[in-house]
């Protein structure tokens, strides 16, 4: 569709000198725009318009996990729903109430709590790929030099859910659990979902829009090296999944 819309903006020079004498340009004045399923216009469209990119596996700034079968990314398909009242700005209310309509979804026991056998559900069940944590960068990018010696490819900058989302949180809701007591209250998820929303309104104007999200790669498995613009080069964890050293 994109691609469509940058054709008609950039027409192919046609002859207006092919004209016979006296005949109107009719259609020159009236572009056809008339794209199935066209529902983004070019003239003065704000770029906030432009639909999120990224794959069909995402998980939300709270964890939750997103699967498209096609059409829309994954990562577009979770702002459309956090984007309550599809204004194209997701607001501190609207991102409140995403993360804890998910909350919801995981106190399967509904005590107001994520304890321990509801994390062990959410990393096993609902989220099962963050569990594949690999510290192994993409082989195809390993280096042998002529004396034989082999460069190791890059290790990837993320690990668990960080490949799929645009925060650096390999398990984002064990790390709402801000009083390391093993659970997390209601309170501690709408602080950590207040705190995310900051750092993904990179502009601090009070609203997320999909300009200033991270750009998320199509292939995330094969995400290595400096990991995309949102940063954290600054070692914020070692790649190790807490294996322990
Ligand atoms: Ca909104
Ligand atoms: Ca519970
Ligand atoms: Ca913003």
């Amino acid at each position: 569709m994109l691609l469509a819309g940058v054709a008609l903006a950039d027409p192919p020079v046609t002859a207006p000198t092919a004209l016979p004498a006296g005949t109107q340009p009719a259609a020159a004045a009236t572009p056809s725009v008339a794209t199935p399923g066209a529902d983004i216009t070019v003239n003065g469209a704000a770029p906030t318009m432009a639909q999120l990119g990224g794959g069909h596996i995402f998980i939300s700034p709270m964890g939750e996990p997103y699967h498209t079968q096609g059409g829309v990314s994954a990562a577009e398909q979770w702002f459309r729903d956090a984007d309550a009242n599809h204004d194209n700005r997701i607001t501190p209310q609207e991102f409140q109430e995403d993360a804890m309509r998910f909350f919801a979804t995981l106190d399967v026991d509904h005590n107001h709590l994520i304890e321990p056998d509801e994390i062990d559900r959410y990393e096993s069940d609902v989220a099962p790929e963050i569990r594949v944590i690999s510290t192994y960068g993409d082989p195809t990018l390993a280096k042998t030099d002529d004396d034989g010696n082999v460069t190791d490819p890059p290790y990837p900058s993320r690990i668990g859910a960080g490949r799929f989302g645009f925060l650096d949180a390999p398990e984002p809701v064990v790390s709402a659990d801000l009083n390391f007591d093993r659970a997390i209250s209601e309170q501690e998820f709408e602080t950590v979902a207040l705190r995310r929303f900051k750092m993904l309104d990179v502009n601090g104007d009070g609203v997320i829009t999909r300009d200033e999200l991270p750009r998320l790669d199509v292939h995330p498995e094969r995400r290595n090296g400096r990991g995309n613009r949102f940063g954290q080069g600054g070692g914020h964890h070692h790649g190790h999944g807490g294996a322990g050293d």
